[in-house]
């Protein structure tokens, strides 16, 4: 049976980082406790990103962690990924799941209650829904409001996390929404202390008192 834990999902951002500061900086975020991690590179070949992936892959493996590859179904499975993640334009999460398996972990974005209904029904195992902030991150997204981030949540049996300019300090707003837990990038990627920022984050996720274990 498949178990993950979404309460502090980390994405990954290689940009403007040598490859061995940007794993270091993976290595500390797994050490500071992030519960998943989403390898997320838009730039790179096929055999570059697999050839991150396989290094990523065996930090992970150390602590235990699942690694969930962004938009390449064929990346995940070369490497023995847990999961992938899908977005609009990448390959249907019915065609995913045929292909990777009801083992392997299916992610989806989701910015309505709409799209996150389908998700569910075409078998993603959880949705990431924002950004709920203005983000700085390189992305094509627009601001999903909280009460739409509340509706998903309502609408779908499955973890739903938040996305988007998220932080240690602006996260009340997610008080009282049944999410499963918060994903970043920057607040950990770019941090002086990718460890510390990860446990002061995680603390602060625990004050929301979501769910984030899911069987
Ligand atoms: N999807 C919506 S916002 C976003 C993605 C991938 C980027 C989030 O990055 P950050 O740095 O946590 O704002
Ligand atoms: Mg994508």
């Amino acid at each position: 049976m498949k178990k993950f834990d979404t309460s502090l999902y980390f994405i990954t951002d290689s940009t403007g980082f040598t490859e061995e500061e940007f794993l270091f900086r993976v290595e500390q975020a797994l050490k500071g406790g992030v519960t998943i991690l989403q390898l997320r590179e838009k730039e790179k070949s096929t055999r570059e990103y697999i050839e991150l992936a396989e290094k990523v892959h065996n930090i992970t493996r150390k602590y235990n962690v699942p690694l969930i590859i962004d938009d390449r179904v064929d990346v995940a499975l070369a490497v023995g990924a847990q999961g992938v993640h899908l977005g609009a334009s990448d390959m249907p999460i019915a065609a995913a799941r045929r292909l990777m398996g009801d083992d392997k972990i299916i992610g989806a974005t989701a910015k309505t209650v709409l799209r996150a209904k389908q998700a569910y029904e075409q078998g993603a195992d959880y949705l990431g829904v924002g950004a709920i902030y203005p983000t700085t991150t390189k992305v094509v997204t627009v601001l999903t409001p909280t009460e739409t981030l509340d509706a998903i949540t309502k609408a779908v049996p499955i973890p739903v996390n938040a996305i988007g300019g998220l932080n240690k300090d602006n996260l009340d707003i997610l008080k009282g929404i049944g999410i499963a837990g918060i994903c970043a990038v920057s607040a950990v990627m770019k941090a002086d202390d990718p460890e510390k920022a990860v446990r002061e984050l995680k603390e602060r996720v625990g004050e929301l008192k979501v769910k984030g274990t899911f069987e």
